[in-house]
């Protein structure tokens, strides 16, 4: 039996500081209109999707932030998705901020079912930028003073989606870069990972260089990379456009498990790109090159785990 699924990344263009949920969420549902004329059967927004990418705003006082978090899903602001995703029989996938009621903050993404049930919830493990304002840098990215490193892991499950059954597994934008965070979806047979993300088209943090042209190329090299050696689909969408001054590049793409680019977005603006997914497509890495269980070699992966930074090697004494 194949198991065939169409899969839409839907990019966002920019949302302003001052715009509201329900600016960007009208947005959304036209997009899952379109998706659903498309015979999309899952649609994967970006991180941080309901509101501009705040991180790029410094807060003294956290408090003063909450607006910008959800404290439940769906609220009077997001139903409306929710509502959608019934009528047309899709599943969706939406990042947002999450305040939980013991005042955790994090960086989450959710997939849900048609039926409105969220079937996974993931919260976002690698936090990039830094914790205090930064007078050096000209945009400020704070992740990680208003999110604490995620706390489920990497989950994968398997749902079902349209008439099939798929293992879905998610990471958030930054997660893409690390080979870890792709592994530990592979070991549990991903075939379907979904992520979003925002991605300043200038390397702030770089009082160096960094060509603008790479920007792009690193994503799409991540992405690829990270499909291929794991032998899954991937979406992977975008926020993009420029926000309050503050450039995102776009190129939102889906991946098949050769770590070919099947669709890409050509705009920085809200666009819908679809492919077709034929899951048997992983199988063919699964069963041969990246076979885990005959050619893997934990016995040598330690340091992966026993330390975080880089150790110098001993010098060669010959
Ligand atoms: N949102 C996010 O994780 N963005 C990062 C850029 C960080 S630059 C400090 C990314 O890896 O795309």
């Amino acid at each position: 039996m194949t198991r065939r699924l169409t899969l839409a990344a839907a990019q966002l263009g920019p949302i302003q500081r001052a715009e509201g949920r329900d600016v960007a969420v009208g947005r959304m549902l036209r997009l899952m209109e379109k998706a659903h004329q498309r015979g999309a059967q899952v649609v994967v927004f970006p991180e941080l999707a309901l509101t501009t990418f705040f991180p790029r705003w410094y807060e003294e006082d956290l408090a003063q932030a909450n607006h910008w978090y959800e404290t439940a899903l769906p609220s009077n602001a997001t139903a409306p998705l929710f509502e959608a995703a019934r009528r047309y029989g899709i599943g969706f996938h939406l990042g947002y901020a999450e305040l939980t009621p013991d005042g955790h903050r994090y960086n989450t993404a959710v997939y849900v079912h048609p039926s409105g049930q969220v079937v996974l919830k993931y919260r976002k493990v690698h936090l990039p930028g830094h914790r205090d304002f930064d007078p050096v840098r000209r945009v400020q990215h704070l992740e990680k003073r208003y999110f604490e490193p995620g706390d489920l892991g990497f989950p994968v499950i398997r749902a079902p989606i349209a008439d099939t059954e798929a293992n879905i597994g998610m990471m958030i934008c930054n997660d893409r870069r690390w080979p870890e965070a792709w592994r530990v979806l592979g070991l549990q047979q991903v075939e379907l990972v979904m992520l979003g993300y925002n991605t300043p088209s200038i390397n702030a943090e770089n009082k160096g260089f960094e060509a603008h042209h790479l920007r792009v190329a690193h994503s799409h090299l991540s992405i690829q990379a990270g499909a291929y050696q794991n032998a899954c689909f991937a979406v992977a969408t975008a926020k993009a456009g420029t926000e309050d001054g503050h450039e995102l590049f776009g190129h939102s793409i889906i991946v098949n498990p050769q770590g070919e680019i099947m669709a890409q977005a050509t705009s920085w603006d809200d666009e819908l790109i679809v492919a077709e997914a034929d899951l048997g497509m992983c199988e063919l890495g699964r069963r041969t090159i990246f076979d885990f269980a005959r050619h893997r070699r934990p016995e040598h992966y330690t340091r992966i785990t026993a330390q975080t930074g880089s150790e110098a090697p001993p010098r060669w004494q010959g």
